[in-house]
């Protein structure tokens, strides 16, 4: 640090960052001069972009400092959150709202010839995730900072994001996702690096006391290095840390004696293969695949940050007994559970604790949270390949094994089956650790993401744990979205609107008081206001799809939205059969009959993973379905059906709010929450869902006469299968009758959709689509009606936006903070700095 005398002179120069209008143009116009060597005469849009994101670069940095200054000298328990996904969407418009400067640069911005909207549009998507899992941690990073804790995400820089979606011919193609060209959100930190091992043998000695020693050797080393992103909080200060690991090829590996002596070729290629760890983020949502390169992302992004934790507490000069008082780790599912024994690993082999003492720390240090029941989604990895990649670790996790099984045999003798159950071991060929069972077993507390999850969980894949744990190990924190995107920056309009009424913003930061929104239901005013908000982003998404698909619909219409991944536990099959069902319905009507048809808008978006051919199916048959419809002269506006390519976070902050009702239509018991069912209430659609995930809690908040459930229940699941099975499967009516239509060839080539209706027909219907099948008419029948009598559907509509306080991410973060981190926030104003 600078000397103590020359600090006068630091101070007086320190960064300052705009505070008003004139002082932002004038940033952003020295950075498109300056950073970017660029002028008046060749500023674009893009140019006007970057010079708009780095004027608030710097000031986000200037807190982003301080804040860090701040929680060193707070030296209080921080979080760790470790999550191989953050769906980030767009950072610009994120950081301008939560400074609370956005309409100085929108006034700022018109003086030098731009408008707003369209230099947001710049920003390309920070796109490291899936779907769900990955949104819900850049929600909980939102929240973190709001509620100033002292909080790290960390994840891989990966060089490209989720593929970008296409459809051609009606089909899903997949173009890869390079998004580094300009990214001024990101700081790369050459200085911050960890030389992480692979591969190489365990060495075992004794040492002079007798003690077992294992040196782990002879392996191939790779760099990880830091680049790190400001995440700042709404209305505070605070400013928090997100760390990306990306891999580079270590010096050692990178090797001049090599380069010289001619094997320049083979040492490019090393390097290229070092570089390859945080090359792509894996497109499975909800599936496990056990690429070896995978294994080797999580190793190295686990092993990196764990030694940056280390590495901080071990400057603090405390014992480590202490280390989980200074550390809270939350495992996003089982990806980071490699996490675990390499904490054990440092302690013991590094550290020179014993096992009991270390084991201890390690499982006060996690927490480990739970997003699927599906077993196609549970991690496992083969033992052979843990043996060859990480020795050390293989030998940890079996000692780790050993002495939970004697803990195990020891208080459950009678029980012969159990150990077998229980095993992080599977003994199947070859063997398997079971990472969901290690993480388990690693950390305090295990936590699902909605109360029927939490509850199935525990009944399900981890019923032996509670036994062996006592119940009390295992929780729920019901998932939660940051209103600040979902509401304020998606749909300015409406949160203004809000505000006034609730007398100002604030209510985006403490999000139960939205409550008091109910009191303006009769209102007149208000409520002409809220439709007509509503019926402007109808206006603007059916300006999108005029654009992007070609296709004019009606913005009055009812407009009837899915969007999410695809997956056949999802059932975007049910909602298809649903729109075939009612096509051929249109098409058997008089003209007097088809007077009477509410018209509707089916929306459908969502990515497939690239070798998922059952959801690229269901892709395929939406878009014929909407190639047919779309241009039958019988049908007119009275429905359209629109697949919207390349579903993201920005697109969704278009969708969500154009909704009237929106499809969550798991089978019961397979979505573990789901977080966009939130959001859409929350920007006043209904919904139309199943008795699963989040869907339950959000009735019980809004009243069951504000939203349309349907279908089996997840304790009948089970039964139903089994019975499709072992007694006769009588396939619905209806369905048959779309299916017939289908085989007809009514939307081209039959034989593309037969695994589709086979499935159903002739293997099985796991997902009860028939079974489901006429609640599911009957209840978008209810919704018809409903839609019908527009007053009492708006006075659904505010009421439930009144009653979503519940799903604001930062009660999910309290809860965590209380329940499972003991962690408490630092506010910016009582420490100085
Ligand atoms: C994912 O997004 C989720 C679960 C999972 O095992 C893997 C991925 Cl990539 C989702 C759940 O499906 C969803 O129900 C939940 O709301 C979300 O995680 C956040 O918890």
């Amino acid at each position: 640090s600078v000397p103590e005398g020359q600090r006068e002179a630091w101070k007086k120069f320190s960064a300052k960052g705009f505070e008003t209008k004139d002082e932002f143009e004038a940033e952003a116009v020295r950075h498109i001069e300056t950073t970017l060597a660029r002028s008046l005469f060749n500023c674009d849009e893009f140019a006007a972009y970057a010079g708009t994101a780095l004027a608030f670069r710097d000031r986000l940095v200037i807190e982003w400092n301080k804040t860090q200054q701040r929680h060193t000298f707070a030296d209080q328990k921080r979080v760790y959150y470790l999550s191989l996904e953050f769906l980030m969407g767009r950072a610009l418009d994120n950081a301008m709202l939560n400074v609370g400067m956005k309409d100085i640069a929108k006034d700022g911005l018109a003086d030098l010839g731009f408008r707003m909207e369209d230099v947001i549009a710049q920003e390309r998507d920070a796109a490291l995730g899936n779907g769900g899992l990955g949104r819900l941690a850049a929600c909980f990073l939102d929240s973190l900072a709001t509620l100033n804790y002292p909080a790290w995400g960390y994840a891989l820089r990966y060089r490209y994001g989720i593929f970008r979606q296409e459809i051609v011919d009606g089909y899903q193609v997949e173009v890869p996702d390079y998004w580094l060209d300009f990214n001024p959100w990101e700081f790369p930190r050459h200085d911050v690096t960890v030389d992480v091992q692979f591969y190489g043998n365990v060495r075992k000695y004794q040492d002079q006391s007798g003690k077992q020693i294992s040196v782990w050797e002879n392996g191939e080393i790779v760099t990880a290095v830091a680049y790190d992103a400001p995440i700042p909080g709404n209305a505070t200060k605070t400013t928090n840390n997100l760390r990306l690991w990306s891999s580079k090829a270590s010096h050692g590996e990178f090797d001049f004696t090599k380069f010289n002596s001619g094997e320049y070729e083979q040492s490019v290629a090393d390097q290229q293969r070092a570089e390859t760890i945080s090359a792509v983020l894996y497109p499975n949502d909800s599936l496990d695949r056990g690429k070896e390169l995978r294994l080797k992302q999580q190793y190295f992004w686990c092993a990196a940050s764990l030694f940056d934790i280390v590495r901080r507490f071990k400057k603090s000069k405390k014992a480590w007994k202490d280390f989980p008082n200074q550390v809270a780790i939350q495992l996003n599912d089982t990806h980071p559970t490699l996490a675990i024994p390499e904490l054990q690993r440092i302690l013991i082999d590094q550290e020179g604790l014993e096992w009991d003492e270390a084991w201890a720390i390690v499982q006060a240090t996690f927490g480990y949270t739970n997003h699927t029941v599906l077993p196609e989604a549970l991690e496992k990895w083969s033992v052979p390949l843990l043996q060859h990649l990480l020795p050390r670790h293989l030998q940890i996790i079996y000692d780790i094994n050993l002495q939970f099984l004697q803990y195990v045999e020891r208080n459950f003798p009678k029980d012969r089956d159990m150990l077998g159950r229980v095993s992080i071991i599977e003994e199947s060929q070859p063997k398997m650790v079971r990472m969901a069972y290690l993480a388990v077993i690693g950390s305090h507390k295990v936590n699902g993401v909605a109360e029927l999850h939490s509850d199935l969980i525990k009944t399900t894949i981890f019923k032996d744990f509670v036994k062996i744990y006592g119940p009390d190990k295992f929780t729920n924190v019901t998932n939660g979205i940051t209103p600040r995107r979902w509401l304020h920056q998606a749909n300015p309009r409406l949160s203004e609107l809000i505000a006034s009424k609730l007398g100002g913003f604030e209510y985006l930061n403490d999000l139960t008081t939205l409550h008091k929104l109910e009191a303006f239901v009769d209102d007149k005013e208000f409520r002409k206001e809220f439709q007509e908000i509503k019926y402007a982003n109808k206006v603007r998404l059916s300006q999108y799809i005029k654009e992007k698909n070609g296709v004019a619909v009606n913005p009055a219409a009812l407009f009837d939205i899915q969007v999410k991944r695809m997956h056949e536990y999802k059932r975007q099959q049910l909602n298809i059969f649903g729109v075939i069902h009612r096509y051929l319905e249109i098409k058997d009507m008089t003209p007097e009959e088809k007077k009477k048809v509410q018209p509707r808008v089916s929306i459908f978006g969502g990515k497939a993973a690239p070798g998922y051919w059952m959801a690229k199916t269901v892709i395929h048959l939406i878009n014929q379905v909407g190639k047919v419809v779309n241009a039958d002269k019988d049908v007119g506006d009275l429905l359209k059906v629109i697949f919207l390519e390349d579903y993201n976070v920005s697109k969704a902050e278009i969708i969500i709010p154009a909704s009237d009702i929106s499809e969550h239509i798991s089978t019961a018991g397979t979505e573990a929450s789901g977080t966009s069912n939130m959001k859409f209430v929350l920007n006043g659609g209904l919904i139309i869902g199943t008795c699963d995930g989040a869907n339950i809690e959000i009735t019980r908040e809004v009243g069951e006469e504000n939203i349309f459930l349907f279908g089996n229940l997840s304790e009948d699941v089970e039964d139903l299968r089994h019975a499709h099975y072992y007694e006769e499967f009588n396939l619905d009516p209806m369905l048959d009758r779309v299916f017939t239509a289908i085989r007809e060839g009514v939307f081209g080539d039959a034989g593309q959709f037969s695994a589709l209706v086979d499935g159903i027909v002739d293997h099985g219907d796991y997902y009860l689509v028939s079974d489901d099948f006429k609640s599911y008419v009957d209840t978008q029948r209810l919704i018809d009606e409903a839609y019908k009598k527009q007053d009492e559907w708006l006075t659904k509509t505010i009421t439930s936006v009144s009653r979503m306080g519940f799903f604001s991410s930062d009660r999910c973060i309290d809860e965590y903070a209380e329940m499972i981190w003991n962690v408490e926030p630092v506010k910016p104003q009582t420490n100085g700095a």
